[in-house]
């Protein structure tokens, strides 16, 4: 393996966090006990946790100590004042309303725009964010290129939308049953995929052209930005910041889930530029999450998000940050063993039909996966797959999606290529033996999102 390739750390490390190790008796316990929910484990229990790169990011010294200058008013916090100028200038839009995180935003963002009867288009759906589309009525439609969902094929932009799939949605429902497109970037379920600055723009004159709004989900949008710098004619010599800006000026507003690529523990926040919706989201801010200055975050809070999103453009920083996700893929695909490729921005998913073929869609082949990497090496991963998708709100059968992974998500300057080498031996020791792994089934079912809390026993 070429580690040339792979860029050196780009901090010194100040503060460690000394993990526990339990040996495989007590891993056995402690997931049987978690009702083979990886979700459901004691962060304690796991030495390398790769649940989520969400709110799990390592905090700057300068955050640190801008945590300390948190002004905790009830109204127009400085704090605020200074996050409000900091998304403005590197998201370009006019208004921003800070939230709890990211689903806080896309409640209010659902709340506002959508009819029932809707329909709201996107690039691969999400968890939260479809839950909140349809809960206010509207129905969800996959937008995204047909090839995303093939864990085989390579393609510098994986997470682009099939414009004629958007023209076909038209023609059917309307353009006014469409308050929106929603865009993510990138997009997490397809595995981390870009979106490229070409297909912004295509969707962007298609939305103009039928008089539709787009929204960004702009969670992992800095990842984004890497991609095209490193993958798009033309962006080779452009600042990350300025390809967000552009990116960001493609969208009439964005949901953000700060805990992804403003490298905080908490917050998020809903922007745009339309004054009504503005006037909207700061009446239902109050109800949802707190007032118009704060949304949930304390005053700390958005201190550590504004400086967050200064270091979040740091070329050094973005360009570590996705290649260490790439060595760990690399590493992989080196052994065989099958993940979903091109590799993304935050995390290597494996793919768990392949690992697994012996196990039917029915019999949770990723939570299985997921729940025996646990045992075998002390990783924590997640299921993004068919517990994941949930079930039809109409027919009540299970979504049966055609991805079913294990995500192996890297929190940001957390964890070292060495943690990396650890993670890749675990997997490759459990390729190994593949063929000795049952499957699970549900002992207790949550009536929604329930990946969260649901709890199964071995067949
Ligand atoms: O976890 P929140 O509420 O701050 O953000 C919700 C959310 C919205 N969009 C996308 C693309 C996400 O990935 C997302 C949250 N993701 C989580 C928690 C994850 O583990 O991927």
């Amino acid at each position: 393996m070429d580690m040339s390739k792979y860029p050196a750390e780009p901090f010194r490390i100040k503060v460690v966090e000394v993990p526990n190790m339990l040996d495989r008796k007590g891993r056995e316990d402690a997931i049987k006990e978690a009702g083979y929910n990886t979700f459901l484990l004691n962060s304690e229990d796991c030495y390398i946790d790769l649940l989520t790169d969400s709110g799990t990011t390592a905090m700057s010294d300068k955050q640190w100590a801008g945590m300390m200058v948190g002004d905790e008013a009830y109204g127009g916090s400085r704090n605020w004042i200074r996050l409000q100028k900091t998304v403005q200038e590197y998201y370009g839009f006019k208004h921003v309303v800070p939230t709890h995180q990211g689903r806080g935003a896309e409640n209010l963002l659902s709340r506002i725009m959508i009819k029932p009867g809707d329909y709201v288009p996107g690039n691969m759906y999400f968890t939260t964010t479809r839950y909140h589309q349809e809960a206010n009525g509207a129905t969800f439609v996959d937008v995204i290129i047909d090839d995303a969902h093939d864990s085989t094929k390579i393609l510098d932009f994986k997470g682009n939308i099939d414009i004629k799939k958007l023209e076909a949605l038209v023609e059917k429902v309307g353009a006014d049953k469409i308050p929106y497109i929603c865009l993510a970037v990138t997009v997490n379920l397809a595995g981390g995929q870009p979106v490229s600055m070409e297909n912004m723009k295509e969707v962007r004159k298609f939305a103009d052209k039928h008089g539709i709004k787009v929204f960004s989900d702009a969670t992992r949008c800095v990842e984004n930005a890497y991609f095209i710098k490193k993958r798009e004619k033309g962006y080779e010599d452009v600042a990350i910041k300025d390809i967000l800006k552009e990116m960001m000026s493609y969208f009439d507003g964005c949901t953000m889930s700060g805990k992804k690529d403003c490298m905080v523990n908490i917050g998020g926040f809903l922007c745009m530029n339309d004054n009504d919706i503005f006037t909207k989201a700061r009446e239902l801010v109050v109800v949802f999450e707190g007032m118009p200055s704060y949304g949930g975050m304390a005053g700390r809070d958005m201190e550590a998000m504004a400086i967050g999103i200064t270091e979040s453009v740091d070329f050094n920083y973005i360009q570590h940050r996705v290649e260490q996700v790439a060595y760990l893929g690399e590493k992989l695909k080196e052994a065989g063993v099958p993940i979903v490729e091109p590799v993304g921005g935050h995390a290597v998913f494996l793919d768990a039909r392949r690992f697994l073929p012996h196990l039917t869609q029915d019999e949770f082949p990723a939570q299985t996966l997921a729940a025996h990497l646990y045992i075998e090496a002390g990783v924590r991963s997640m299921e993004r797959g068919i517990i994941s998708a949930g079930r039809d709100v109409i027919t009540g059968e299970h979504h049966y999606p055609k991805l079913e992974t294990v995500r192996l998500t890297i929190p940001r300057r957390v964890y070292t290529y060495k943690h990396m080498d650890v993670v890749a031996e675990g997997v490759i020791a459990l390729y190994k033996k593949r063929d000795s792994i049952r499957g699970l089934k549900f002992v207790y079912e949550p009536p929604m999102l329930r990946f969260f809390n649901g709890r199964f026993e071995l067949i």
